[in-house]
């Protein structure tokens, strides 16, 4: 098909960006879908992409009454999570990528790859999805423009990003952007039916050109691996823009908490994939007179501002959250944003048309279609929903969204937090003695795997800031980083630092801490130690809370669980060490030296208290 036979519709506003026209003109003579289609973001494209999926195969629209516009989507089984060993990062040199990310040679890979993308939209049309990360006009703000040929990825662009005239208008005739192509890798030839979800089974490759600002994904339509505005530009790409520029990109929710009297701080936490990020930020606190509100679920962007505080805004604007487990219990406000607009993928039907999934309700419905498309019984004996399903859905239809979650300028952030998934050693709560052994915190942060991307599930992995699969650059460069932001602006106005585990077990493998809402209990003595109101202890470890400094009224809790949560166990801190040590010594010399003195001083603090 020579380009002469491609419908490039109209595209008035980037005939300006040359540069934009240019790439998009290149990548359709390399591709060669049957169409070009530039997005404006209206609702208009919205419920055509909407229609297109229908049409497919690709979804099913869900029960008008019970859950308005929206709709069911089906994955190939073969692709339903990131994959962490198809993702490259391809910087110039191997080095820049670190141990702890793949690296393939950037222009080897560019060959591998165009020989891959030649044809392969034929049959298809071309979207061009220009979109904004953060608010329009914010000075954190970045633009990036996705190139797909999925109508599943720009209706998912039009729910996580912001998409439409106005972020058109920002582009200007030469602003810049992250480039991101996008290709289920599957062209048509005439006549062939396509499948309800068409990837490639045979490669897949998710690459990120650092210095280019580029990212290439094949083969792949689900969440991270093809959604590039989230996990590719908004963490991989931007956490090197934001080295080179003197800012943080991070795997973070955003919150803000008021107490009682009114006042409210602003807090980020860090855990990995599928550990309750989307909780947190939403939760209903059971202390009496505390309010959480959302300003993000996934990712903070943050930047010391002109009074030497650190601002963040949230880049996306929807949720991606993974399904099983969220119910009216455990988070109310995620099911109350998804009850319209939405897309459900991988999650179980229901015979009156809405979706279903594991814990949702208390009593499992007496039949269902599973996420495979079988019928489905309680006694069937299997998962109905996949693990990693997701709900996607816009922000703006969370009922506790913060008001300022599009505030251009950002929020102020007073406490940053770090956690994951660890049955032992790691108390409820910790907070740390200064910004370097804060870094030092979040560079061990360590959890037991989930199923958000392909692989064993449980299995314990350092998974430092939580960015692990996120940061697209040398994770011992990026501790430095860590350490210069913390000399950039003075202690006193920089976040203080804590460590969180919700998920630390008794002996017989029980939870010993009830979790959700009542993490509020624990962000509470976060909120007060911000303030320097309520006591805690300094330990070889960090700064405890005291049983009594927690607030537990009304908690029905055994009496020792308390002190089992805040205990330090020496003799696993001293094991953690060793480990910590063999985790440090992947970094070679580009770990920070700042984190080697960490390393040694708590050993030093755990063996005066061990003698
Ligand atoms: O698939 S995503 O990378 O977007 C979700 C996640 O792993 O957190
Ligand atoms: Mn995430």
């Amino acid at each position: 098909m020579s380009s002469m036979t491609i419908d490039v519709e109209a595209a008035p506003s980037h005939k300006r960006h040359t540069r934009l026209a240019q790439w998009v003109e290149d990548v359709a003579q390399m591709c060669k879908p049957d169409r070009v289609h530039w997005c404006d973001g209206s609702h208009d494209e919205y419920q055509a992409m909407q229609r297109l999926m229908i049409l497919s195969g690709t979804a099913i629209p869900l029960n008008e009454q019970k859950r308005p516009n929206s709709i069911l989507v089906r994955s190939d089984p073969a692709d339903v999570a990131r994959v962490e060993d198809r993702t490259f990062i391809c910087s110039r040199h191997k080095e820049d990528a670190g141990p702890t990310n793949n690296w393939e040679d950037p222009e080897k890979m560019t060959r591998k790859l165009r020989e891959l993308y030649a044809g392969c939209m034929v049959g298809r049309t071309m979207y061009v999805i220009p979109y904004s990360l953060g608010p329009i006009g914010s000075e954190i703000s970045r633009l990036g423009v996705e190139i797909t040929d999925s109508p599943y990825v720009v209706a998912s662009m039009h729910i996580m990003t912001r998409v439409g005239t106005s972020v058109l208008q920002a582009f200007g005739v030469d602003g810049e952007f992250v480039r991101g192509l996008h290709s289920v890798g599957a062209p048509l030839a005439p006549n062939q039916a396509d499948t309800p979800w068409p990837c490639n089974s045979r490669d897949k490759y998710i690459c990120h050109f650092p210095e280019t600002r580029e990212v290439w994904s094949y083969g792949s339509g689900y969440g991270g691996n093809a959604l590039l505005g989230k996990k590719c530009h908004a963490l991989r790409i931007a956490s090197v823009q934001a080295r080179d520029e003197g800012w943080m990109a991070e795997h973070m929710l955003i919150l803000k908490l008021t107490n009682p009297e009114g006042r409210a701080k602003y807090m980020t936490a860090a855990f990995p994939s599928a550990c309750g990020k989307t909780n947190l930020a939403m939760l209903i606190p059971t202390i009496p007179g505390w309010k959480v509100e959302t300003v993000g679920d996934d990712i903070a962007w943050m930047k010391i501002g002109a009074d030497g505080r650190l601002y963040a805004i949230n880049p996306e604007y929807g949720f991606f959250g993974v399904a099983p487990g969220t119910s009216m219990k455990s988070n109310p406000n995620a099911l109350l944003t998804a009850t319209k607009n939405s897309i459900f993928t991988n999650c179980a039907m229901t015979p009156d048309g809405d979706v279903w999934w594991e814990s949702m309700t208390s009593e499992k419905p007496a039949e269902l279609v599973d996420w495979l498309r079988r019928p489905w019984f309680p006694a069937s004996g299997r998962k109905a929903a996949h693990p990693n399903s997701r709900f996607t859905t816009p922000a703006h239809q969370c009922p506790v969204i913060a008001r300022e979650w599009e505030d251009p300028r950002g929020v102020p952030i007073d406490a940053i937090l770090f956690g994951g998934r660890r049955a032992g050693v790691l108390p409820l709560i910790t907070e740390a003695f200064n910004w370097q052994h804060g870094t030092f915190l979040g560079a061990t942060a360590s959890s037991e795997t989930t199923a958000a991307a392909v692989g064993k599930v449980g299995q314990l992995r350092r998974d430092p800031m939580a960015m692990l699969p996120f940061c697209g650059y040398h994770m011992g460069n990026y501790f430095g980083h860590w350490l210069n932001m913390g000399k950039s602006s003075s202690p006193s106005k920089l976040p203080k630092i804590f460590y969180v585990n919700w998920f630390r077990q008794d002996e017989s493998g029980k939870f010993l801490w009830p979790g959700y809402g009542e993490n509020s209990r624990v962000l509470k003595w976060v909120f007060d130690r911000c303030d320097g109101k309520v006591h805690s202890v300094e330990t070889p470890i960090g700064r405890l809370p005291e049983p009594a400094d927690l607030d537990t009224r009304g908690l029905d809790l055994p009496p020792d669980s308390l002190a089992k949560l805040l205990r330090v166990d020496i003799d696993g801190w001293m094991a953690e060490i060793a480990s910590i040590r063999q985790h440090f010594a992947q970094f070679g010399s580009r770990l920070p030296q700042g984190l080697n003195d960490e390393v040694a001083d708590l050993e030093k603090r755990l063996k005066v208290l061990k003698n």
